[in-house]
């Protein structure tokens, strides 16, 4: 879903080039050469990408080999790619897709130099106008992403009308971010890009690639920095959030043995004024704080199980301070209670949900949650007294509700299917979510859970047959905005309480959408 392929269908016109037999005595042909030819010029000499996407394993998604030779051979409608069924044979083809799946170049290198260089700044703050350039509440704006042909809709949350869209980069993934009085709104692609966009003036004013390969981003609660996670290369980079100048890489590096990690995600800790960061392959949990006067720390913060102790190996302290904390195993996909005490992350290898102890830098307890949760949809409310998350399953047709005191399991709602994301909203006693990961019959529908009764109470296919995903909440709460996530979809609005019909604008895959004021006060129901 990551790049708007062909349909992978098209595989199958490559079929017929592909069996087109060689003749048998025909060198193997020169895939480095022909791709410095054909590709470098769009796609980058390293092949990190240009006026076209880079062409990594990483970056390409869920596409499948076959998949990429199709559009090798066909070209890519509604793009510059073209088609080079006409001038390569399909052995050329064939070389040339193996070559872009081959790993990246070991001396891959994406410094603060690399990343500076692609830094712009498109509209200094003194051209920016003091007010917002259009007659509607800035502050219940929705940023709706469009993935089916990259662009983003800024939407008037009172009126349910577009006020603008624009082109952004191809592939953007996870949440936008907000500045903390909501004006400006920080963009990522999996490409790497961070764009600065200006809600008041409605235009991009900065822009800087960050990485190869990047997750998502973060923004510090005081409005300084922007926090980069990276798979390529295995870096956390910290960006001034004013003109998105580099302030500091930081390499992904173990602390013991050196190995390196890809970075799964970074998240802002308001209350800890740090940014607590995911490692993909490595068994540490990183919190980098943002606080100018941070008080010591060990840069080496190590639980140690053999010896029940923790060691200290070197303190720092202030700004960017970096404190490990030591897990049994890579933990995943992050969620956290509201006073940022409690982490709760998926150790994928082991199917575990382990809860992690901010405070005293260590795990304090498993949950029991099988069926791939996606913790990081996760939400929680407070009922007859007791804070409960909820979290659907990717893998199981539930939403799991848990008890945060004991973190016992209170229920487990049946859905029509597993699902990706669950929202609600403090002033709305329902949760909804989708089952966007089950079959045909179970996709088109968005079903809404009572948070008292803990029942599903009612069911909306906002257009049979069609994927239905993705809930933002408008700021007051009263209006939930479902996405038809098709390439010819919608956003749905509907009246929260009687569940009725509102308005429905048509949208190119939308993808998420995000609402100012519910992001920015970190509303109940919503991801930050
Ligand atoms: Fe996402 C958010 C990780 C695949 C759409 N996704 C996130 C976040 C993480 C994450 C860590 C939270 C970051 C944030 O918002 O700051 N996503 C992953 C994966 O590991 C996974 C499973 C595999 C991958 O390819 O990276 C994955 N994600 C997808 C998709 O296939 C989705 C459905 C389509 C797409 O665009 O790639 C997808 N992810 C999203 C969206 C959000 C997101 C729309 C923001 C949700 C929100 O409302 O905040």
């Amino acid at each position: 879903m990551r790049w708007p392929w062909p349909d992978p269908r098209a595989a199958a016109l490559l079929a017929p080039l592909l069996m087109t037999a060689a003749p048998a005595a025909v060198a193997r042909p020169d895939a480095a050469t022909l791709y410095s030819q054909r590709c470098a010029a769009c796609h980058g000499a390293e092949r990190l990408g240009g006026r076209g996407p880079a062409l990594l394993p990483e970056n390409m998604g869920r596409l499948r080999p076959p998949q990429a030779g199709a559009v090798i051979a066909r070209g890519r409608p509604a793009t510059q790619m073209p088609g080079f069924a006409d001038t390569l044979s399909p052995p050329e083809i064939e070389a040339l897709t193996a070559f872009i799946y081959s790993p990246a170049p070991p001396d891959l290198r994406w410094g603060a130099t690399e990343i500076e260089e692609t830094r712009s700044v498109l509209v200094p703050p003194e051209r920016l106008p003091a007010r917002p350039v259009f007659d509607a509440d800035p502050l219940n704006l929705f940023v709706v992403v469009e993935t089916g042909d990259h662009h983003a809709t800024v939407l008037d949350g009172d009126r349910f009308a577009p006020i603008h869209r624009f082109p952004t980069r191809p592939a953007l993934h996870g949440g936008p971010k907000f500045s903390p009085d909501g004006r400006f709104v920080y963009l990522m692609s999996r490409d790497g890009w961070v764009t600065k966009y200006d809600l008041y003036s409605l235009q991009p004013v900065a822009e800087v690639r960050a990485g190869v390969n990047s997750r998502n981003v973060a923004l510090s609660s005081d409005g300084r920095f922007v926090a980069v996670a990276n798979y390529l290369p295995h870096s956390l980079v910290l960006l001034d959030a004013g003109d998105l100048s580099v302030k500091r890489v930081v390499p992904a590096v173990a602390l013991r043995g050196g190995a390196t990690s890809r970075v799964s995600a970074v998240y802002d800790a308001r209350p800890r004024r740090s940014f607590i960061v995911a490692m993909k392959d490595i068994p540490e949990v990183w919190e980098v704080s943002y606080d100018d006067n941070a008080p010591p720390v060990y840069t080496g913060l190590v639980h140690s199980h053999e010896k029940g102790m923790v060691e200290g190996l070197a303190a720092s302290a202030g700004l960017f301070a970096l404190r490990r904390i030591a897990v049994e195993e890579p933990l995943d996909d992050f969620m956290f209670d509201p006073p940022y005490r409690s982490l709760l992350g998926s150790a994928r290898e082991g199917g575990r949900t382990v809860v992690v102890n901010l405070t005293v830098g260590r795990p304090v307890a498993t949950v029991p949650l099988e069926g791939l949760p996606h913790l990081g949809s996760g939400i929680t409310w407070m009922r007859e007294g007791r804070r409960l998350l909820a979290t659907p399953h990717l893998k199981e047709p539930q939403v799991s509700v848990i008890d945060m005191a004991n973190w016992g399991v209170v229920a487990r709602i049946p859905t029509d299917g597993p699902g990706f994301f669950l929202r609600s909203h403090e002033r709305t006693p329902y949760a909804w979510t989708d089952s966007m990961m089950g079959g045909p019959g179970a996709r088109d529908t968005i079903q809404v859970i009572d948070k008292r009764s803990l029942e599903v109470v009612r069911r909306l296919r906002p257009a049979p047959g069609r994927t239905a995903a993705h809930v933002e909440f408008t700021r007051d709460g009263r209006h939930a905005l479902v996405s038809v996530w098709e390439d010819d979809g919608a956003v749905v609005v509907y009246d929260a309480e009687s569940f009725e019909e509102v308005a429905r604008l048509p949208m190119r895959r939308p993808s998420g959408k995000y609402n100012v004021f519910n992001k920015i006060t970190l509303s109940e129901g919503t991801s930050h």
